[in-house]
């Protein structure tokens, strides 16, 4: 575990020598000091990424030269999965089979970068021809520039690989936040990173409060592009930030997305889905399928299943095999969600099962996976985002009263619906506003397509060829070809 920050190439000590503890979710036992970047470490790391990009090789170097930094990275990082795999684990407390999942998913976010780095170069730019021949015109892509990266705890090595692997392939250079709840693996990004021999300064990775290291970088005048994910309120500071210097801005933020299930659905794969949908990863999921509205013909049948399904879920240490739940990342989160559980019964939601603390830890900030049911519209239960193991159920009649139900959030990340009837899955796919929609499933999340939300739910999106373009800025080159003079001034 490193005690140091990755910046220009180089492993440095915090200027001002500060640490911060960081803690194993599982046994509330600290494993760890990490470094405590502060604002005048961002300084040195935003200058070494704008020197990189305005005086190094790497804007410049041909996309084919760059995805090969990129793959060495990959295949370090897959190198190295069980290890990554377990020190995500104690850090997020997540199960170490997903653990390992995210940290495979990462490497192969670096090869498909790698692959499009390569695509800019064969690109063939686009050439128009204007004004009756006289003048042609083509479009290139360029990079961004600087880039600053802010990810939160949920996903630590997998929400770096989506911010670095683009901006890299791009030819932008980074300066990398993680969240200070989850640090331990972006510190080997950069281990990987020098192994990999990247030129100095690309990739800067800076940890540190967000509210000191993350603002610093957001007010930084030499960043160019900002990228965030994370909640809705700091998102909204960042791009207020932003507006200030006219930062480029990407934002994915959270949701409270709706899981539609038809009464014509095979009743245990939409129990095994709505599970997936909010009980992977703790449900500290940004789209996490949070409102499932089931059809009244299978209402009951399918609670009977949820039910029975849910309180079989083994809770534990993420490190202890069969584990598919482990604690909340944090011992605040933990208490935000069994307040969220709480602030529902007050409000007259009926917790069907879970609901609290799980017996037999004394140790360790669990929560039971949780049902709750008559959930009131308009309670937070209903409408704000938990990020925890924490499913509202709603019985609905009719696909246009599903689809409303959905569609009634301020959020728009993600939306699933099941059914036998492809033509009404393909329906109220197209009805509802929401950047994702899964038809039969719930979560599954491929590098190759685009990530992102509607209305409140971010701008911009990740993954896929939408992702490199979020490091790019399109060039307009016109050159003059006719042979006649322009003859304005001079006839
Ligand atoms: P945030 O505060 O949004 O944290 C996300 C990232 O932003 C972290 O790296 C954080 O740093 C940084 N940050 C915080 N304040 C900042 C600022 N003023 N300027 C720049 N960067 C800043 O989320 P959180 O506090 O971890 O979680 C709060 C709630 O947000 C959760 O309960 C959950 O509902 C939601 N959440 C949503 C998502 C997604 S993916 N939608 C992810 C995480 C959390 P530090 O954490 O190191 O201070």
């Amino acid at each position: 575990m490193r005690t140091e920050l990755y910046i220009d190439g180089q492993w440095t000590r915090p200027l001002k020598g500060g640490t911060f503890p960081i803690v194993n979710p599982a046994t509330e036992e600290v494993v760890h000091h990490g470094p405590l970047g502060t604002a005048e470490d961002v300084e040195l790391a935003v200058r070494a990424a704008r020197r990189a990009f305005d005086q190094g090789p790497w804007p410049k170097m041909p996309g084919t030269e760059r995805a090969k930094y990129l793959r060495a990275i990959g295949a370090g990082i897959r190198d190295r999965l069980q290890e990554l795999a377990r020190l995500e684990t104690i850090d997020n407390g997540k199960p170490l089979p997903e653990a390992e999942w995210d940290i495979a998913d990462a490497a192969g976010c670096f090869d498909f970068y790698a692959d499009l780095a390569e695509g800019l170069d064969k690109k063939p730019e686009e050439a128009i021809t204007l004004a009756d021949g006289r003048f042609v015109s083509k479009a290139v892509k360029e990079p961004v520039g600087v880039a600053a990266a802010i990810i939160p705890w949920n996903f630590p090595l997998l929400m770096a690989a989506w911010k670095v692997a683009p901006a890299l392939a791009a030819g932008c250079t980074m300066v990398l936040k993680p969240a200070e709840l989850t640090s331990l693996t972006a510190l080997e990004l950069g281990a990987i990173a020098q192994a990999a021999d990247l030129p100095p300064g690309v990739l800067n990775i800076v940890t540190g409060a967000g509210s000191v290291a993350g603002q610093a970088m957001v007010d930084h005048p030499d960043v160019d592009k900002l990228a965030f994910t994370g909640s809705g309120p700091v998102g909204s500071r960042i791009m207020q930030a932003a507006a200030r210097d006219i930062k480029r801005v990407s934002l994915e933020l959270g949701g409270k997305s709706p899981f539609i299930v038809f009464d014509d659905s095979d009743i245990d794969a939409a129990v095994e889905w709505v599970m997936f949908g909010i009980f992977w990863n703790q449900g500290e999921v940004c789209s996490a399928t949070s409102r499932v509205l089931v059809q009244e013909g299978i209402y009951d049948r399918f609670m009977d299943r949820l039910v029975e399904e849910t309180k079989k879920i083994k809770i534990g240490d993420g490190q202890e095999p069969g584990v598919l739940l482990g604690p909340m990342v944090s011992e605040k989160q933990m208490n935000q969600v069994l307040a969220a559980i709480e602030n529902a019964r007050t409000d007259g939601a009926k917790v069907t099962v879970g609901g609290g603390r799980p017996a037999g830890f004394n140790k360790g900030y669990y929560v039971e996976p949780t049902v709750l049911t008559d959930v009131p519209l308009d309670s937070d239960a209903w409408k704000e985002e938990i990020f925890g193991p924490v499913v509202c159920v709603r019985a609905f009649k009719s696909e246009d009263e599903a689809v409303a139900l959905a569609n009634d959030s301020r959020f728009g990340l993600a939306a699933a619906v099941m059914s036998k009837d492809d033509a009404r899955a393909d329906r109220v796919a197209a009805a509802l506003r929401a950047g994702i929609v899964w038809i039969n499933c719930s979560q599954p999340t491929f590098t190759e397509a685009p990530w992102g939300g509607y209305k409140q739910s971010g701008i911009g999106r990740e993954l896929g060829r939408w992702g490199l373009e979020n490091y790019l800025e399109t060039k307009q080159i016109t050159r003059f070809v006719s042979e006649e003079p322009w003859g304005w001034y001079i006839k």
